[in-house]
């Protein structure tokens, strides 16, 4: 059966609803960036740019670095835009969007995500790299897919007992990242460690204006948190969704984040744009040999 055009949305000159992008706008290696003036920071680096568009806060560029096609991509901020990036990437490469029925063939897609995160950790300083070895889902997004085979219960359990999880926000998921993907960007440089993802930027990340909120210890506990060798390193709004729904449609993925803010000794970034202008150059200099 097709897949109704109500539920792969195309627009009228074929691109998906979204992105605003056709199969032949992208490559197999796609950087994920949040801030969509994030997008040129890294094409300026680029030998040519084929294909640019913007839709929403979803910018794309399609160009070469050093003789590797790469797109990048803006995903604004948050697991619900993820939701919307990531299945409309995978409909362009394993959906016939003629026959609106899956290819036969599937393509495995390589997705870097450039971010900014904060660090929970007092040892992992701002303006450090650090690689997701996990994402944590603490967003509830992954409950609506068919998670439980790429979940680890008893991690999660571990994590659920030791901060007093509040039942009634969504059950916390674990999902692993590529292991080609983090042994290739992992050096010296890089930190690696679970990374915890919240569905907003006040309350759900701890941050108090003027509301209290649920549990005012949760950073700390998370901070405090241990299961073997694991730890929870920061704190964001993206990974874990591009983890799951990576793992899901057989995408490797991996998520790399410039710290700006160390959320356990309360300092932020002199200088953000630099560290994140490393990160990209740090992430340039891996991507080509992929
Ligand atoms: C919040 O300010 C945003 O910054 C972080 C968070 O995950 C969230 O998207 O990442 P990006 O800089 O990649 O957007």
């Amino acid at each position: 059966m097709p897949i109704k055009e109500s539920e792969l949305i195309l627009n009228s000159d074929g691109s998906v609803y979204h992105l605003n992008l056709k199969p032949e706008n992208m490559a197999d290696t796609i950087i994920f960036v949040g801030d969509q003036d994030r997008v040129e920071k890294i094409t300026k680096h680029f030998d040519s740019i084929e294909f640019s568009t913007q839709k929403r806060e979803f910018k794309t560029q399609t160009g070469v670095y050093k003789g590797k096609r790469l797109t990048v991509i803006s995903t604004g901020i948050g697991p619900d835009n993820i939701d919307i990036v990531v299945n409309e990437l995978d409909a362009l490469v394993n959906i016939d969007l003629k026959t609106r029925q899956p290819k036969k063939s599937l393509k495995s897609l390589n997705i870097v995500r450039i971010g900014t995160s904060g660090s929970l950790q007092n040892d992992i300083p701002v303006n450090s790299f650090v690689i997701g070895s996990h994402g944590l889902d603490l967003n509830g997004l992954l409950h609506f897919y068919q998670i439980e085979k790429f979940s680890n219960p008893e991690i999660e359990d571990a994590f659920i007992k030791h901060t007093d999880w509040y039942s009634n926000k969504s059950k916390p998921i674990l999902i692993g990242n590529s292991p080609f993907l983090e042994k290739h960007f992992t050096s010296k440089k890089t930190h690696n460690g679970i990374t915890a993802t919240a569905i907003g930027f006040y309350g759900p990340q701890g941050r108090v204006l003027r509301l209290p909120v649920q549990d005012p210890d949760l950073n700390s506990k998370m901070d405090s948190f241990a299961y073997k060798n694991h730890r929870i390193t920061n704190l964001e709004m993206e990974t874990s969704a591009i983890y799951g729904l990576s793992k899901l449609l057989g995408h490797h993925a991996i998520s790399i984040n410039a710290i700006i803010a160390n959320r356990a000794n309360g300092t932020f970034s002199q200088d953000p744009k630099k560290v994140v202008e490393e990160l990209i150059v740090y992430v340039l200099n891996k991507i080509t040999s992929l």
